[in-house]
């Protein structure tokens, strides 16, 4: 026995018993496995035709676990019909109980660990942990007992947020109408199931919240008061975030309701002000109490008063944020005043030790890099190692800056600011979801990897309607384990099954998927006639056409009660982006009538949105215009575009018929592409053949591109590779008529020079010629040509080859940078024609 432990521990440490673990412990449950709606062998009844179990919460516990057996109450009530009553004590005698409470709080629970009927060693000292058991006889008279245990009060509401979302209540059930799916019965298996979050905190940024947000807050709610904000901490849990900066156009959240920040402690929701906000004051209240100039050289005195009573009244769980940007939300100065930053940030964290009463670093804050202030950090300014470093993306979700892995570790750790929504140049863009899941999983794949996980929070504008990225964001910080290059086309329908049931989630998960690689192909901001040729016109409004239609008949086939869920989830984002696509198209034809009547279609389409809806409840949600822009800046109402009186034509020339010199030239490996019309146009992910070397591949990442995959290397932490016997390619096969020059355009994700050094790069080669060394995104310090990145969604890089035969060529792309995603692969041979996109693939011969 002694040497079969002894081997155990050593496989172990060598992980060899990775697939043996199941097998050793069978009562470890995966999350997805812990309701059953039939009585399975051993299984604990919730709900029977008998009844329901009774819900026990200690007294003593803390009141986010009270209130979240309060949810469970009114859900088990929802699905079932049949409520639980709830109690502080185990009953005498009598049926099932569950029990639920955190593990420092919870008397209750701690008879049941000295009298060892549970082990809750795994859940001790951990942030947020939870176990959920079925316990046989846990106190005398007592059967079974289903225990729902937390490490602290977080841990034991996502225990109980868990059970929620399984036994049928969406996360999303208030915010997007989702129904409770019914049943008669619910039975929890058998066994422990325990989990807890990877990235410490998880949240959200309200912001850019007029008009929609806030009008619709008010007419609800009569603004952003803690009736608004009960509902926000109420989605925030159950979907496993705790961490929020509130809404700020206007708005402060201390201020304008003094419930706002107790109905945030008692949901247990960590609050924290936006990256320019220092010391938990909102930005307005300055507009509304501060005296003088914003500006610390010459208003010290105020400005620490200000921050001081600021921190003083916010008592409750948060991560202030320190440092100073300029009034507005502008840089301070033109110069990098490293020496003045410094001295605000010590003077901040005196205030904090004078208010707390506590060294600073026992109060969590972040030192957020964004826009100028990265320039601060690049030129070498510090904060002290127990604040975060929250690095940011460029506003359109590309990552600017991550840890070297060579960093030192900082007590603080890093976090990212990343955007679904923004206000701000090259366009604002606040009115619809077009973050695409794949670039949002590769982008936040690399922080993770890089070691930023103590603060993930993404700007969300309005919450509506940006549901399925606000779910995948705080899902895949809960557990960036999960998803990977090849399941990630796999969480839309995952999310689909859970908002509409297993019956339609594979199709409303693929129109998902589709709208979200579509809608990214350009923000609708800055759509009008001219983003694409007359082919792609013709291709992309028809692609759109059909999605359209796959989502009416889809909504033919859902129960009535779905309606107003697949509406706003579903139906709404993929008609209206339909409709604005055929519109621009009827611009570019020059037809006066149809553009009309899609630009009327628009606003009947928002009616809809307010009025019918969920009899009204979303009224003005969609109130954000999105036609008609001429700068950055939002115009005032949507404006119908102007025609120009002449149509777009067909430019394409129609080819020289040309006869390929033999069809199957020889034995090539893997896929051949033909050129046609002058041009070559291969999807990055369609390559012929790969190479890998000792440390890295090429892998595909589905979807991630504007017309199809791309690939990446993987792991992302690989070193830079140097070619010689690190030599890990693509190869493409493709077959030309000529010989002379090509130029080849390499189109990749707008990724910016996260590493801060030479910018990433990756080699071509076509045939025997050297390797030719590109370079991605040197400039993205250039404004000019980050803007035409990021409105363009594509970095397209060119290099010229020389092709000396006529017939077969193998082209190659080389790792040499992680990071570099690319998407597509153009040659031009002479035919090619401009376009957003960029040709359609030529034939491929297998
Ligand atoms: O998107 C951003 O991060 C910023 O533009 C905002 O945080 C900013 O505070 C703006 O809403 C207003 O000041």
């Amino acid at each position: 026995m002694k040497e079969w432990i002894e081997r155990f521990s050593v496989a172990l440490a060598e992980r060899r018993l990775f697939f043996v673990f199941p097998l050793l412990f069978p009562f470890c449950l995966s999350a997805q496995e812990l309701v059953s709606i039939k009585a399975e062998n051993r299984a604990f009844p919730l709900v029977t035709e008998k009844g329901t179990a009774s819900i026990i919460v200690d007294a003593g516990d803390d009141p986010l676990v009270k209130k979240v057996t309060g949810m469970m109450q009114e859900d088990v009530a929802a699905v079932t019909g049949k409520r639980p009553g709830i109690g502080n004590t185990f009953p005498l005698t009598g049926g099932p109980v569950v029990l639920v409470g955190s593990i420092d709080k919870s008397s209750l629970l701690q008879q049941l660990i000295k009298k060892h009927k549970i082990d809750v060693s795994s859940l001790k000292g951990k942030w947020e942990a939870y176990q959920v058991q079925v316990v046989r006889q846990p106190m005398k008279g007592i059967d079974q007992a289903l225990v729902i245990a937390g490490s602290d009060r977080r841990g034991t509401a996502y225990g109980v947020m868990t059970l929620l979302e399984q036994i049928g209540v969406s996360p999303w059930h208030w915010w997007a109408d989702i129904p409770v799916k019914h049943q008669q019965a619910l039975y929890i298996r058998p066994g422990i199931f325990t989990d807890a979050p990877k990235v410490k905190y998880r949240g959200i940024f309200i912001n850019d919240e007029a008009p929609a947000l806030s009008g619709w807050a008010k007419e609800q709610f009569g603004g952003f008061n803690h009736r608004f904000y009960e509902k926000v901490f109420e989605l925030m849990l159950r979907l496993k975030g705790n961490y929020l900066w509130p809404a700020m156009w206007g708005n402060a959240f201390y201020d304008d309701d003094s419930l706002n920040i107790r109905t945030a402690a008692e949901y247990g929701i960590v609050i924290g002000t936006s990256h320019h906000e220092p010391l938990m004051r909102a930005h307005d209240e300055w507009r509304r109490y501060g005296k003088g100039a914003w500006n610390f050289d010459s208003n010290e005195t105020r400005l620490k008063d200000f921050w001081r009573t600021g921190l003083q009244r916010a008592d409750n769980e948060k991560i202030v944020t320190i440092g100073m940007r300029g009034d507005g939300d502008e840089p301070m100065s033109r110069e990098t005043a490293t020496a003045l930053l410094e001295r605000i940030v010590d003077t901040q964290r005196h205030i904090i030790e004078q208010v707390t009463r506590k060294p600073a670093s026992a109060t969590p804050q972040l030192w957020a890099l964004y826009k100028e202030v990265q320039d601060y950090y690049d030129k070498g300014m510090r904060v002290p190692d127990d604040v975060t470093l929250l690095l940011c993306d460029d506003n359109w979700g590309n990552i600017r800056r991550l840890p070297r892995l060579e960093d030192k570790n900082r007590t603080g750790g890093y976090g990212i600011y990343y955007h679904f929504d923004y206000v701000g140049g090259p366009r604002s863009y606040k009115w619809i979801n077009t973050s695409n899941i794949a670039r949002i999983w590769e982008q936040m794949h690399l922080a993770w990897e890089y070691n930023v996980r103590q603060i993930w929070i993404v700007n969300v504008g309005d919450i509506k309607p940006m549901e399925l990225p606000i779910s995948f964001f705080l899902d895949y910080a809960w557990d960036p384990g999960k998803w990977n290059e090849d399941n990630i086309p796999n969480y839309y329908e995952t999310w689909a099954v859970k908002q509409f049931g297993t019956a339609v989630g594979t199709e409303v998960g693929n129109i998902l998927r589709l709208y979200s690689q579509y809608s990214a192909r350009r923000k609708p901001e800055l759509l009008n006639e001219k983003t694409y040729s007359y082919q792609e016109w013709k291709t992309v409004t028809g692609e759109w056409r059909q999605l359209r239609s796959r989502a009416e008949r889809m909504d033919e086939k859902l129960p009535p009660d779905y309606h107003d869920a697949y509406f706003q989830l579903v139906l709404y984002p993929v008609t209206a982006l339909c409709n604005l696509h055929e519109m621009y198209h009827a611009v570019a034809l020059n037809k006066p009538d149809s553009v009309k009547w899609y630009f009327e279609n628009d606003s009947l389409l928002t009616a809809r949105f307010h009025t019918t809806l969920a009899g009204g409840k979303w009224n003005r949600m969609m109130s954000q215009t999105h036609i008609g822009y001429t700068s950055w800046n939002d115009p005032p109402r949507n404006r119908m575009p102007a025609l120009t009186g002449k149509a777009i034509t067909d430019t394409v020339k129609a080819p020289a018929t040309r006869t390929a010199l033999s069809l199957v030239p020889d034995t090539a490996k893997g896929r051949l592409f033909y050129e046609k019309d002058g041009y070559i146009a291969m999807e990055a992910d369609h390559y012929s053949y790969a190479r890998n070397d000792r440390y890295v591949a090429w892998k595909a990442i589905p979807g991630i591109g504007k017309t199809g995959g791309g690939i990446s290397p993987f792991p992302v932490t690989a070193p830079r590779q140097q070619g010689e016997e690190d030599d890990a390619y693509t190869a493409y096969n493709f077959y030309t008529y000529d010989t002379g020059t090509i130029t080849l355009y390499t189109y990749c994700s707008p990724t910016l020079n996260f590493p801060h050094q030479q910018g990433l790069q990756y080699a071509v080669s076509i045939d025997d010629e050297p390797p030719q060394l590109i370079t991605l995104n040197k400039e993205d310090d250039d404004l000019h040509t980050w803007e035409r990145w990021v409105a363009d969604n594509i970095i397209i890089k060119r290099s010229v080859h020389t092709i000396h035969t006529p017939g077969r060529h193998v082209l190659k792309c080389r790792v040499i940078d992680p990071g570099v995603v690319l998407q597509r692969l153009v040659i031009d041979a002479g035919g090619l024609q401009p376009g957003y996109l960029g040709p359609p693939e030529t034939s491929i011969l297998r």
